[in-house]
């Protein structure tokens, strides 16, 4: 280890000191608004409060894939979140999500408008109500809600451990990105014994579980996060890189991780969605046409 450190913590954590990482400037620990904004609402049933990060993905991906099943009532506007702006931290964002995360929806198909946050429970949500992508016999059932239970207890340890400690701490800790790296590896081979044995993440069916789990170790196995793929020798799981291969080829998909998008490739940027025909006239090079 190269890392011993002469740091004692004190009885009680009282320091308010940025602390120089990535978010810190958003980060606090206390919860609740810091400034009044209302949310902006939409003609469509449901409205989401995103950004296209991978938990933010999740969820487009859900309502194109619904609305590629022909489902129109599953249609959606999609209001841009700037995390880094602090977006989240706003009274109407606070309404919809105490705990100042995306992605958050409300759900208006109904005589009241009904919130639902944390990215497991909207995905949940929407596949209960529209009956589609969740199995209904019980044991499949519950091995594609193990699953997407599993990415939602998993993904802290690779985008809050791992990629934290990887790619955005100010100091570069062997102990703290080994450890994380181990679990992440160890989480990618979970993934490809399972993804020997079946097609999809839960069986022979594409579910919920493929799309919770797809924006993180899909993006992680194609190189995609925190720039880590050769780090993680990601190559090594071939049946993760087969599925996430297959994945990524479903439009839905693609059209979903552009919705909320504010990086990258101009052309991958739809910032906000109201309408399906966005994708073709409201991305970024579309609105922002570079000279
Ligand atoms: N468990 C939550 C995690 C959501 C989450 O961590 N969202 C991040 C972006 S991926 C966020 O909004 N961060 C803003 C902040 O921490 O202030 C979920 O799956 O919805």
């Amino acid at each position: 280890m190269n890392d011993a450190s002469d740091y004692v913590p004190p009885k009680v954590r009282t320091s308010n000191v940025a602390n120089g990482g990535r978010f810190a400037n958003i980060n606090r620990p206390i919860s609740g608004p810091t400034h009044d904004k209302e949310l902006p609402v939409g003609q469509h049933p449901f409205q989401l409060y995103s950004l296209a990060t991978p938990n933010g993905v999740k969820v487009t991906i859900m309502l194109e894939e619904l609305l590629a099943l022909g489902r129109h009532e599953a249609e959606y506007d999609a209001w841009l979140i700037r995390i880094g702006d602090g977006d989240q931290f706003g009274s109407g964002f606070v309404g919809v999500n105490p705990n100042s995360k995306i992605p958050a929806l409300l759900d208006r198909s109904g005589p009241q408008p009904i919130r639902v946050f944390e990215s497991g429970a909207i995905l949940l949500h929407l596949a209960e109500k529209f009956g589609a992508f969740l199995p209904t016999e019980a044991g499949a059932r519950a091995e594609c809600l193990s699953w997407l239970f599993w990415q939602m207890g998993s993904a802290p340890y690779l985008g809050g451990g791992f990629g934290h400690f990887y790619a955005y701490a100010p100091v570069k800790i062997e102990y703290a990105i080994d450890r994380f790296a181990m679990e992440t590896k160890r989480q990618l081979d979970v993934l490809d014994k399972q993804l020997a044995r079946n097609e999809y993440i839960a069986g022979n069916d594409y579910t919920i579980a493929d799309i919770a789990i797809w924006p993180w170790y899909g993006a992680l196995a194609k190189g995609l996060l925190y720039e880590a793929g050769e780090f993680l020798a990601v190559q090594e799981y071939k049946h993760v890189q087969r599925w996430a291969n297959a994945i990524g080829e479903r439009p839905a998909v693609q059209r979903g991780r552009m919705v909320n998008r504010a990086f990258g490739e101009p052309s991958s940027q739809l910032r906000e969605r109201h309408d399906a025909a966005d994708f073709e006239t409201r991305t970024q090079d579309k609105l922002e046409p570079q000279g």
